[in-house]
């Protein structure tokens, strides 16, 4: 095992403060605002665990699909020794157990930390497209990187928290806007980041040092608070560890967009003529919804409250939270987004033109050319990167590594690039990754795909990272992305662990020199984050290699176009796409709030204080003459 003496050392430190407070930590407690928690002592790490802790009221009944409502009810003392509910979501895991009621979530530190401790906070968002995820699956047990803060001398406290996913946290209609209720699964998490502000300096955490940290949809959810209320800062977090997903990537639709799914799912239930559709789903019993598993993406809408605007109208207008952040995308997310059987450009460009139609990126004709010009068909540099001898898969399509060059650019990482260059030029401390190690049994075709990151981030909690003693190096990789977290919570900079941890020195990005961390098995290094400019700057049937990655440049037709990157391309197409979703239900929103009342970002309570100006009626007309 992997243990250098100073860990080793203090490891004994550990064990001797657990000795000295054994009795208390053998049943711990936390006192908080509405009563006294008891927790669990976990010998393995020396940990408290406090295990499925409320922070809203259930959301059942008449609050199915409504805002979560804070607590307001006190008791004595309550055992918090076990996972809440999972909320529901459709997956077979043997973990789940589902309810509505199933707003909770977890607190775990080192034994013996005292309220005077005042630790540094981590608080784990999951993802799972907003339709899946849970604290309680195993995958996501927060004990492993909590235990390596402790093995650094850097401890901290870990949250982690469970928010309400598909149509129970996302369902978007008019009377769902108009009635204040958008978004709610997005307000679940910031409610439980309210409850974390108010609660946690009870159980030893400090709640001015609070750091959010997700993966794929849970950093997207990220994404969206950090441009959420125009920016506003509620210091309800301090900085942000982001993997694999940012304001960008899932499309956020318009309102009319929802209109067919929303009758289809109000049909089958028996609740598309009530004169109170809402009030009708919120009377079925929990199993007949979800047994109405309507075939759609429910995602977060632009609601003019919680997202005023689209994140890309925000960047612009410079209306986002500056706080530091760690981000990254994984080298191979093309091979999770790209469509396969697509052996041609004309099947490239006719895929691109309804991409993701669950939830389209609205791409236009022109955009699709530009973007098949941008990325030609070039197997010896398209993800899996790691193959670089330019085989094809048939079987996956003649031209799947071309589609997946484009899919994962405009999904994951045009996105992240452009997230650095727009907090960098705020001014924030931003440092920015690429993921590049496929998991030990992973098909060649996968590379370093989408959530392959996870189980590194997550210590090997879930025994998942390959076999010992082959994978130390996973495990070192695995060692080196925690303690570079741990260094980012406590210190706001990846770099503080270095005489603990082997990892290269971390450069903060830079507008006028941009840097990656590249995470990778082999030995992780620092590369320009300039890749894919290089089909640009090459001359004609250059060879153009940096890093193991080569682009054969086939001619010098861009050499008069210098300023289209396809990175920058991407980031244009959002912008884009935007644009046309700004025409329905935005505007919409826009007449039914009126001109000249500011309503938008004044409403964050959790149980009132909507703007009387969202009138029922009068949305839902604005709606009709859409
Ligand atoms: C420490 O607590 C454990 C129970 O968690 C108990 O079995 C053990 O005897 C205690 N040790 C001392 C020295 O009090
Ligand atoms: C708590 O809030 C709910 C509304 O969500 C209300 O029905 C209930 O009466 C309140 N309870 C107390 C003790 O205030
Ligand atoms: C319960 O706790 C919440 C915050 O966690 C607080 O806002 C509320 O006032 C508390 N209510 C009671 C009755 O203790
Ligand atoms: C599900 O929750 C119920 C009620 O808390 C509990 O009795 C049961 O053991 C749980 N099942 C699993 C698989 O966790
Ligand atoms: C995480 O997993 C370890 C090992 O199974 C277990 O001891 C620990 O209780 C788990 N922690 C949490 C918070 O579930
Ligand atoms: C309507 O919902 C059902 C499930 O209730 C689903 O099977 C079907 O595909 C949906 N149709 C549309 C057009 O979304
Ligand atoms: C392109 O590929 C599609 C199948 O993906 C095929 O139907 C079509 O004939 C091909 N077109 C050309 C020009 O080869
Ligand atoms: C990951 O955990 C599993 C199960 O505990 C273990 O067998 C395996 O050796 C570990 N792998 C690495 C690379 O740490
Ligand atoms: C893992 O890290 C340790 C400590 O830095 C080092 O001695 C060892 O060579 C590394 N092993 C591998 C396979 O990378
Ligand atoms: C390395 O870890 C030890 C405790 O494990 C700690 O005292 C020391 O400060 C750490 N060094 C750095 C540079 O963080
Ligand atoms: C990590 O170790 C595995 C197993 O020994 C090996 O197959 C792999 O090539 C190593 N990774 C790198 C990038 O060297
Ligand atoms: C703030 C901080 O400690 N940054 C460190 C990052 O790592 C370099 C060396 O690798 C140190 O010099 C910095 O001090």
């Amino acid at each position: 095992m992997y243990l250098p003496s100073l860990l080793l050392s203090s490891l004994l430190a550990h064990a001797t403060t657990a000795l000295l407070t054994n009795s208390t930590a053998a049943s711990p407690t936390a006192t908080v605002l509405n009563g006294t928690y008891n927790g669990l002592y976990s010998p393995e790490w020396q940990q408290d665990h406090f295990l499925g802790i409320p922070y809203a009221q259930p959301p059942v009944g008449p609050l199915r699909f409504a805002w979560p409502r804070e607590l307001n009810t006190s008791f004595e003392t309550r055992d918090a020794k076990s996972y809440g509910f999972s909320c529901y979501q459709y997956t077979t895991a043997a973990w789940l157990n589902m309810s509505e009621d199933c707003l909770t979530l977890n607190v775990i530190r080192p034994s013996g930390t005292t309220s005077h401790d005042k630790l540094p906070v981590l608080v784990w968002i999951y993802g799972g497209g907003l339709t899946l995820g849970s604290t309680a699956d195993p995958q996501y047990n927060v004990s492993g990187i909590t235990h390596v803060a402790q093995e650094l001398g850097k401890p901290v406290i870990t949250v982690s928290l469970n928010y309400r996913l598909g149509v129970w946290g996302f369902l978007p209609t008019p009377q769902i806007l108009a009635e204040g209720s958008s978004n709610a699964g997005l307000l679940d998490q910031r409610l439980a980041l309210r409850w974390i502000h108010e609660n946690i300096a009870s159980f030893g955490g400090d709640p001015t040092r609070v750091t959010v940290w997700g993966e794929s949809a849970g950093a997207q959810s990220i994404g969206l608070h950090l441009y959420s209320y125009a920016g506003r800062n509620d210091d309800l977090f301090q900085a942000a560890i982001m993997e694999s997903g940012g304001p960008t990537g899932a499309a956020l639709e318009p309102l009319a967009f929802y209109t067919a799914p929303v009758e289809n799912l109000t049909r089958t239930m028996g609740c598309y003529t009530s004169v109170d559709q809402l009030a009708c789903l919120r009377q079925l019993a929990p199993a007949t919804l979800y047994g109405n598993r309507v075939t759609q993406i429910w995602n977060p809408i632009v609601d003019g409250d919680f997202l005023t605007a689209y994140p890309s109208t925000l960047t612009a207008e410079g209306s986002f939270i500056p706080v530091p952040l760690l981000v990254g995308a994984n080298s191979d997310e093309g091979t999770s987004f790209g469509v396969a059987g697509l052996d041609n450009e004309t099947a490239i460009f006719n895929n691109l033109l309804v991409y993701r139609a669950s939830s389209p990126y609205a791409i236009s004709p022109p955009t699709a050319r530009r973007l098949l010009e941008l990325y030609p068909n070039d197997p010896l540099s398209e993800p899996p990167f790691h193959v670089t001898d330019g085989t094809i898969f048939p079987a996956k399509g003649l031209q799947w590594r071309r589609e997946c060059a484009i899919a994962g650019d405009l999904v994951m990482i045009a996105g992240r690039r452009k997230l650095c260059e727009s907090y960098t030029g705020a001014g924030k401390e931003v440092w920015s990754y690429r993921f590049d190690t496929p998991l030990w049994n992973a098909a060649i075709t996968a590379g370093a795909q989408h959530f392959a990151n996870v189980v590194f981030s997550f210590q090997n909690i879930s025994g998942a990272l390959g076999p010992l003693p082959a994978y130390q190096n996973y495990t070192n990789l695995s060692k080196q992305i925690g303690q570079a977290y741990i260094s980012f919570v406590n210190d706001h900079d990846p770099n503080t662990s270095n005489g603990n941890s082997t990892l290269a020195y971390w450069p903060r990005y830079d507008l006028n020199e941009p840097k990656n961390m590249v995470l990778n098995s082999n030995g992780s290094f620092v590369e320009d984050d300039t890749w894919r400019k290089e089909v640009v700057d090459s001359g004609e049937g250059a060879m153009d290699c940096e890093e193991g990655r080569c682009r054969k440049v086939t001619s010098g037709k861009f050499s008069d176009e210098a300023d289209e990157l396809p990175l920058d391309t991407l980031v244009n197409l959002n912008q884009a796409q935007d644009v046309l979703r700004l025409t329905s239900s935005h505007r919409a929103l826009s007449r039914a709030k009126g001109s000249d009342t500011d309503w938008g970002g004044q409403a964050d309570r959790y149980d009132i204080g909507r703007s009387p100006l969202l009138g029922h009626l009068q949305v839902a007309r604005v709606m009709v003459e859409l």
